[in-house]
């Protein structure tokens, strides 16, 4: 059986979750609170020596990274997929993905947000804003990159009829931007397909407020 590191408000947890629910993969669940440091603790540090969570611990091992998590789900696990069949589109989903990922999300970690508060004075106000700041940047990319793809909410999820990794950054990362108060009028269409994919079970029942998570 698996075993997830997880803390509920944490995205990339989040995104992890998500997967294992959409594959109907059985899962035992320990938290590793970020408020309480958990994540700086020795023990915790034997599992995953850079303190983040997820960590899904396996039969072969400890894998970290939310993405290459979620590809080792989807070379174990394939049915549903997590990607288009269509290579094309695969590789725009996976694109769509990794600008969450690896370039919004990572400026508004809580590192990163702890360094801007204790190394360069930043009050509550100013972190949040660096947060929303870099959060609109990206989606400003990432509604101009779905609107110039044609895609509107009578489709399917963003990138085929079953949600996709793109469908679960976005929702993961929805909620950071809600936190921040990020201005999400600008982006009716990552709006639209955020509202589509949240309601989602597989979404629903391992969402941040969920029981158990
Ligand atoms: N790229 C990593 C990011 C993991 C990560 O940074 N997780 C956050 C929680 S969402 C964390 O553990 N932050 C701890 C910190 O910033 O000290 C992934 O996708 O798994």
């Amino acid at each position: 059986m698996l075993s997830l590191h997880t803390f509920s408000h944490s995205s990339a947890s989040y995104r992890v979750r998500i997967a294992l629910a959409l594959k109907g993969v059985e899962v035992t669940q320990h938290s590793v609170s970020l408020i309480a440091n958990d994540h700086q603790s020795d023990a915790f540090r034997a599992l995953n020596p850079e303190g983040r969570v997820p960590a899904l611990v396996t039969e072969q091992g400890v894998l970290t990274q939310s993405l290459a998590i979620l590809d080792w789900l989807e070379e174990c696990y394939p049915t549903p997929s997590l990607y288009p069949q269509d290579p094309w589109q695969r590789a725009l989903c996976r694109a769509f993905a990794h600008v969450i990922a690896g370039d919004i999300f990572p400026l508004q970690n809580l590192s990163v947000r702890r360094k801007l508060t204790n190394e360069f004075g930043a009050d509550d106000a100013r972190v949040a804003q660096w947060c929303a700041d870099w959060i609109a940047k990206g989606f400003e990319a990432l509604e101009t990159e779905t609107k110039n793809r044609g895609w509107s909410l009578d489709q399917d999820y963003l990138f085929a009829p079953e949600p996709t990794l793109a469908d679960i950054c976005l929702v993961a990362q929805m909620n950071n931007a809600r936190r921040f108060g990020v201005d999400l009028s600008v982006f009716p269409l990552l709006v639209a397909a955020d509202a589509k994919a949240r309601v989602h079970p597989a979404f629903v029942s391992t969402a941040p407020d969920a029981k158990g998570n």
